[in-house]
């Protein structure tokens, strides 16, 4: 099934200047890039992309690492991307890597490039929608319908001979 999902390059993953790793990684993936932009994360943003945390003892660690607070100022701000195709959500997840940098397999992008803070926050450089209920509630969050792009399954007709 045809498919769009959420990709934020976290604070780490700016600072650390993977951001040509990373997205040459996902584009083993096959997919399109349909949405893409750099965003200062307000708390409000912050705190509705993991409110299922709320009640995690990191949670207050967690907005402030996604709002880069723990970067120094220059990387308050993520990098925001919205992939479309076949099967996308599971496909990005894959080449992600499990949630714990410690666990997830050393050929994904978390495994090669996270890890753990003194404090406790699992820094895994990259965030990508788990299914598909999260993925459109993420998206919404993230970018305005006209920010992403639609492709039209018919030739325009200015486009036609
Ligand atoms: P996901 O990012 O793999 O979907 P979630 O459970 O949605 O995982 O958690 C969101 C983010 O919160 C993770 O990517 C990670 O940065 C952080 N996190 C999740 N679980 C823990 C934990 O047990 N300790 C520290 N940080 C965590
Ligand atoms: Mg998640």
């Amino acid at each position: 099934m045809v498919q769009k999902t959420l990709v934020l390059i976290k604070p780490d993953g700016l600072q650390k200047s993977l951001t040509g790793n990373i997205l040459t990684k996902l584009s083993e993936a096959k997919l399109d890039i349909v949405g893409a932009k750099v965003v200062r994360v307000s708390k409000e943003l912050a705190e509705q992309h993991y409110q299922h945390l709320k009640d995690k003892p990191f949670f207050t660690e967690l907005v402030r690492y996604i709002q880069g607070k723990l970067h120094g100022p220059h990387y308050e701000r993520v990098l925001a991307l919205v992939y479309e195709g076949e099967d996308a959500i599971n496909r990005v997840r894959k080449i992600a890597g499990a949630t714990n940098p410690e666990e997830a397999d050393p050929t994904t992008i978390r495994g090669a490039y996270g890890r753990i803070t003194t404090k406790g926050v699992y820094e895994n450089v990259i965030h990508s929608s788990s299914d598909p209920k999260d993925a459109e509630r993420e998206i919404a969050l993230w970018f305005k319908p006209e920010e992403i792009v639609v492709s039209s399954a018919e030739p325009k007709k200015e486009d036609q001979a």
